[in-house]
């Protein structure tokens, strides 16, 4: 079984910088060569299962509307990133949700939405109250527990690879239970 994941969010929140940070940090992973868009390919063992994981990276600014519906299709999950010292960032959030479910032709799936930068707290004066991403994310878990979408925030720093391997378990397993609960 193969799960293809987008990291998908905003121009500068630093998807590039996490999608770095799961070659060096996640056991196997491998960047495949690729012109248009970014690729890693890792393995995972979920309940006893192994799972291929193709993790994509989404340049915020450059998607076109008439680019979107091709890479959305077919993505079972999706990291949504935001900057925790761009508001605008977290209220764009919604926007690449619903983009996502419209067009990956599966309807809802699971999103783990990502507070980068979390190494800025400590410096910057206007950081987003983590207590807002924590309540958007438990009203989404509400609207969507009809299909067995269980969705997850994280807040976290690209310049470490702390937790990754966390992170990512936490959505396959959701896209897992997602995938079985519908069969
Ligand atoms: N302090 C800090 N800076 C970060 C972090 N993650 C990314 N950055 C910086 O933020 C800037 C943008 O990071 P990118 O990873 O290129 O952002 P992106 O989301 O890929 O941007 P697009 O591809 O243009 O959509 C860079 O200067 C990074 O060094 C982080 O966790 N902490
Ligand atoms: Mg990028």
């Amino acid at each position: 079984m193969t799960y293809k994941i987008l990291v998908l969010g905003d121009y500068g929140t630093g998807k590039t910088s996490l999608f770095q940070q799961f070659e060096k940090n996640i056991p196997g992973a491998e960047r495949k060569l690729s012109i248009k868009l970014d690729l890693i390919e890792f393995t995972r063992k979920i309940e006893g299962e192994e799972i291929r994981i193709q993790l994509f990276d989404i340049p915020g600014r450059e998607l076109t509307n008439e680019y979107r519906s091709k890479h959305y299709l077919g993505t079972h999950g999706a990291f949504i990133v935001f900057d925790i010292c761009s508001p605008n960032s977290f209220r764009h959030a919604p926007f690449w949700i619903e983009e996502l479910m419209n067009y990956n032709g599966f309807g809802k799936v699971p999103i783990s939405l990502i507070g980068n930068k979390a190494d800025l707290r400590a410096t910057s004066q206007k950081t987003l109250n983590p207590i807002d991403a924590k309540e958007y994310v438990f009203r989404l878990n509400r609207s969507t527990q009809k299909q067995n979408v269980e969705n997850h925030f994280n807040e976290i720093s690209s310049k470490s690879g702390k937790g990754l391997g966390i992170i990512i378990d936490q959505l396959v397993t959701s896209i897992y239970k997602h995938r079985n609960a519908k069969t």
